[in-house]
Order: C-alpha cells, then structure tokens, then sequence
C-alpha cells in the first residue's frame, strides 16, 4: 500500500504541474483528494491492518496528502498568472485606454426653481398640498366663479377628456387641469380655515408656439383666516421676491381682472438682468410681470362652504417656466423641453 501511495505522489505531480487551466487543476483536485478520489481508494484495505502497519502508512497519507495539496495550491497561483498575463498581452484588456468618467444626472432647472419656490413658501408656513392633474370641469372653473361662456373654457384652449364610456361617468366634465387652482378647491372643501398652502404642479393647455408649452408648471398658494388682508398678500409676495431673487428686487402691484380674485392684481418685480435701468429682457421698461393675485371672491368661499362674512383670503398663481428662465438667463423656451444633457450641464 506504500509503493501505490509513492506512485500516486508521483503521477499527481506529474499531471498537476503539467495543469493549463483551473479547469484541469479543479479535475485533478476531485480526481485525488475527493471522496471516492484515488487517495481514498489507495487507503481502501487499511482497516485489516495491524495499528503499527497502520500508523506508518497514515503518516505516508498525510504526507502524500499534503503535497498533493500544496501542489494544486500552487497550480492555482500559476494558472491564474498565466490567464492575466494573456489577458493583458491580448486585446481583450488595453489598460492604456482612458477609465470611462462616471456622468453624474442633475436636477432639471424647471424642478430646482419649482422646488425652490416652494422651500420660500415652506418657510413661512405654507403646507404644500398636490391633487389630480385629470380634473373635474367643476374644480377646475365652475368652483373658481370662471362663467360658462369664458374663452379659457374652450374646446381651443382646453384639453377635454371622453369619460363617456366609463361604468359610472363622472357628474362633471373631465379635462386636464388648466391650473393648479383645483388643488386649493379640494383642500378647502376637506378643511376648515385656517388653510395656508401652496399648489405646485403640471398644468395643460392647448396652446404650442414660441412662448407657450401644452404642459407648464405652475405655483399657486392661497391663505384663507379671519381678517386676511391685501396688506398681507403684498407683504408675503415682497418677502417672496426678495427671498429669491435677491434683498434689492422690487415690487410693484398693478390692478388686473381674474374671476376668481377680487380684486386683483399682476405683480411686477424690478428686472433682474438691469436691476430697473432696462434692457432687452425687460424691454427697456425695467419692469418683469411674474405673478397674478388677489383677494379670494366671495362666490369662490360660498362653492367650498365658508361664509364669505367671516372669513377673507389672498391667493396667488406664478409660472414656473418664466421664473427658472429669468433666473438661468435663458431666453428660448424650447430649450427647458429638449432635454438636451449639455444645457442642464452648463447651468
Ligand atoms: C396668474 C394668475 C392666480 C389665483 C391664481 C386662486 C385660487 C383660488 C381662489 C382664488 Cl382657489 N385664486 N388662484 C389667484 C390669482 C391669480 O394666478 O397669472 N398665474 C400665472
């Protein structure tokens, strides 16, 4: 049993030093050392033995045993060499070539101004507050005191939707909000005052050219208590502009007409590119329109359920589009939707 266990160490050097591939090395490991290997098969007969004969085969075992694992070991290591040094002889590896830059993605600058908006709002006390962007015709204008026969109700100007065929039809016409006024109709009618939040979100309407988008983003915000003033709403939107567009922005409040404000007014701030001098951004006048607001008309609290003796409130609506391209100084509209990589990289 000696002489085939001296036999075995030398056949398994033979072929373990000969071994190419990990393959052939891991084969040659199963066919020695595993369980119905040859060095188990060599050791088959050692139970007939007397305990001297078989103390000193045992230690012919584990010396074979050990060399033999020592030189898979080492066969190992060399196979492996040899497999990287291929590698990178052959054309699989260039280690010469440039590593691949690893592209970092980069907030929208529409997402970042809209989200920075809001961050002024927040921290003033603003909840901010979202709901569908498919709306009720009913939250959408008829609760906001817009007449039946206003121009934005039109099939021209808004994106009606066929819920016809749907099991239950819906008691109102379906369409795609045309702001984001609906937001605050729902949260007045889930609440009562006090209500101070912000809308931000998706709007649609069916206009495409050089300055209009079929889907824009707007903010409105609205703040409905006992004893709600313009005084406030021109206190608030002041501390808004300055907050974002810097400590020296100006205000400047003209009358205007919405129907669910009165009364109403479109807000101006100091042109943010000549600081006032006039320029081409502001055309020459010094002046940027950015926000309409008002006081909350009455026939808006009596839709959602307040009595509009008791209590009084101001709300407001900004474009989210203008404001990021007042800011970035970008002067195509276009650009905010193409999404090309390079112009978010450059701002
Ligand atoms: C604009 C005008 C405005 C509002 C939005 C509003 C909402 C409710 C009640 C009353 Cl629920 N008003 N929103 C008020 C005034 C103006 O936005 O020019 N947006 C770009």
């Amino acid at each position: 049993m000696k002489d085939r266990l001296e036999a075995l160490a030398k056949h398994a050097r033979e072929e373990i030093t000969a071994a190419q591939d990990a393959e052939r090395v891991e084969a040659l490991r199963v066919k020695y050392l595993g369980r119905k290997g040859e060095l188990s098969a060599a050791l088959g007969g050692m139970g007939k033995l007397s305990p001297d004969e078989r103390r000193a085969l045992g230690e012919v075992a584990n010396r074979v045993k050990a060399e033999v694992e020592q030189l898979l070991a080492a066969a190992v290591a060399r196979v492996e060499d040899t497999r990287l040094e291929a590698e990178l002889r052959g054309p699989k590896v260039d280690v010469t070539l440039p590593g691949r830059a690893q592209v970092l993605g980069k907030r929208h600058p529409v997402s970042r101004t809209l989200e920075d908006i809001v961050r002024v709002f927040s921290r003033m006390g603003f909840d901010v507050a979202s709901g569908p962007e498919l709306e009720l015709d009913y939250f959408n204008f008829e609760a906001l005191n817009i007449p039946k026969d206003h121009p934005a109700r039109d099939m021209q100007d808004t994106f009606y939707v066929d819920a016809s065929w749907l099991a239950a039809p819906p008691p109102s016409p379906v369409l795609l909000r045309t702001h984001t006024s609906p937001v605050q109709i729902r949260t007045m009618l889930g609440r009562r005052p006090p209500v101070r939040i912000v809308a931000p979100g998706r709007v649609y309407r069916r206009d495409s050219d050089l300055t209009h988008t079929p889907m824009f983003h707007q903010v409105e915000g609205l703040w409905v208590d006992k004893g709600v003033t313009f005084a406030e709403l021109k206190g608030t939107l002041d501390a808004f502009v300055r907050a974002f567009f810097g400590e020296q922005t100006r205000t400047r409040f003209r009358p205007s007409f919405f129907p669910f404000t009165e009364p109403s007014a479109e807000v101006d701030i100091s042109c943010v590119i000549c600081r006032g001098k006039g320029c081409r951004v502001c055309k020459g006048g010094g002046w940027l329109e950015v926000l309409g607001a008002g006081m909350v008309h009455p026939n808006v609290f009596t839709a959602v359920g307040y009595d509009p003796a008791e209590v009084t409130g101001y709300a407001f609506g900004l474009g989210v589009e203008r404001i990021a391209m007042l800011r970035f100084r970008i002067d195509d509209l276009r650009l905010m939707f193409e999404n090309d990589v390079r112009m978010i990289e450059q701002l």
